[in-house]
């Protein structure tokens, strides 16, 4: 079956006879070579719509990834994110207008290691941090690799993750990957396409190898994965150029939102995954996942039932939310710790959420909380704690969420479990990453 409308003329009657026109376009699968559909020309015309992440939400009656949700206007929006594989590459584009700025796709797909932050990497620093808090359950996005161009540049750069900080900065004509990317200010239909081996894609997996096999007569080289659960997770958004910038448009949405500060962190915790290995495509399988992903599948449009090889970590499209923190308020002004006192401490999130609202309800508006002490010459005393999750609004679990009193408070002590001296000491209580911050004196006595 002709994969694509533009395919020679010659078969597009018998396709006809097939499909109807109007459901042509939509189909694409996944296939043993791809190389002969996709032009890696950032163009994405010969692209799919069922290679799309991001269709239609038909309850909300919106689009999944808004062309105008970007805090830096519509000449700065991420409007589709694409993807598709076959034995030896994986395919990716990005659709957006990224007028005097960048657009990166990170990709995760080795469990257990990758990137936490885009920032302090030795290229490409950004204010991008990821929610790797469900690491135990492989829910977490900690990429592994990345795409990325900039406004007029012909020639994405394909950024692997070493360890740390660490990135290897790869531009093309190496060889290791094709790419290309045409975004001309706020010209539309502009693109960043990407073809990436396995072997690439899988540079720093140790549970992969090269493995040679024969299907169909035809004896290939393919990289291989321990067979069953392997998930592609995608990421897309738009960043200054400079090295520590954030950026204003994500796809899929995070639930913690954007800022037109071109400087404030932004967090990724939201991400669209793909399971790319059920079937046994060469035999290694022996009827069940071979640790080759999959040929003849579509890649993002089995959506539903109780486990569809598509979706996403929460359902988009979202509207972010940026809190901040207000009205940090103590017990007491005073406290004597050697007379067994403590002090306790509590804080607003702004702006209030909603009691209803969806996200609120299913534990997804969430914070996290970093308190520490210092004495009043900025020394550091003691961290409360680091990175607190919180709630944004109470549930039965935690009634009091935000506040969390079994934690917000201070008994006098120092890191070391000494009481402190008396005088005036700071309560500093940050959401981060470094998102919003209070501080508060308060006076230690005997
Ligand atoms: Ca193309
Ligand atoms: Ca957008
Ligand atoms: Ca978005
Ligand atoms: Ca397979």
């Amino acid at each position: 079956m002709p994969r694509r409308l533009a395919a020679p003329l010659l078969l597009v009657s018998s396709f006809l006879l097939a499909f109807p026109p109007w459901a042509a376009c939509a189909r694409a699968t996944t296939a043993r070579d791809l190389s002969q559909s996709i032009t890696i020309d950032g163009f994405t015309a010969d692209w799919a719509d069922d290679e799309r992440l991001f269709g239609y939400n038909p309850t909300l009656k919106t689009l999944e990834e808004p062309t105008d949700d970007s805090k830096w206007g519509v000449n700065n929006d991420i409007s589709q994110v694409r993807v598709t594989w076959d034995a030896h590459n994986l395919y990716l584009a990005g659709e957006a207008k990224i007028w005097g700025n960048n657009l990166v796709i990170w990709v995760d797909v080795i469990p257990g290691q990758g990137m936490t932050t885009m920032s302090g990497l030795n290229s490409w620093s950004r204010n991008f941090t990821f929610d790797v808090s469900d690491a135990a359950n492989d829910n977490d996005f900690a990429p592994d690799l990345l795409g990325a161009t900039w406004d007029n540049n012909p020639t994405p750069h394909l950024v692997l993750h070493q360890s740390g900080t660490q990135v290897v900065d790869n531009q093309v004509g190496g060889g290791l990957f094709r790419a290309a990317s045409t975004f001309s200010q706020d010209w539309d239909g502009r693109a960043m396409e990407f073809a990436i081996p396995w072997s690439v894609v899988f540079t720093n997996d140790p549970e992969t190898r090269d493995t040679v096999v024969t299907v169909d007569g035809v004896t290939d080289t393919l990289r291989w994965f321990p067979p069953g659960q392997r998930r592609l997770k995608i990421c897309a958004a738009i960043t200054a150029g400079g090295d520590n910038t954030g950026g204003p448009d994500s796809a899929p949405d995070n639930t913690r939102g954007h800022t037109n500060d071109g400087a404030a962190f932004v967090y990724l915790d939201n991400f669209a995954e793909i399971d790319l290995d059920r079937n046994d495509d060469t035999g290694l399988g022996h009827g069940g996942p071979d640790g080759i992903p999959d040929w003849g599948v579509s890649p993002t449009t089995d959506r539903t039932g109780p486990d569809p090889r598509f979706r996403f970590k929460y359902p988009v499209p979202i509207v972010g939310v940026r809190f901040g923190l207000a009205d940090l308020e103590f017990s007491r002004p005073a406290f004597a710790p050697d007379r067994g006192e403590r002090l306790d401490f509590r804080f607003q999130l702004q702006p209030p959420v909603a009691p209803d609202d969806p996200l609120a309800l299913a534990g997804v508006r969430t914070v996290d909380l970093t308190a520490n002490i210092f004495d009043m010459r900025g020394r550091f005393i003691r961290n409360l704690y680091i990175s607190s999750r919180r709630n944004a609004v109470p549930s039965a679990e935690c009634p009091h969420d935000p506040v969390r009193p079994e934690f917000d408070s201070w008994d006098g002590r120092d890191a070391s479990g000494q009481i402190v001296p008396p005088g005036v000491y700071i309560v500093r209580l940050v959401i981060e990453p470094n998102l919003s911050r209070q501080t508060r004196a308060v006076v230690v006595v005997r």
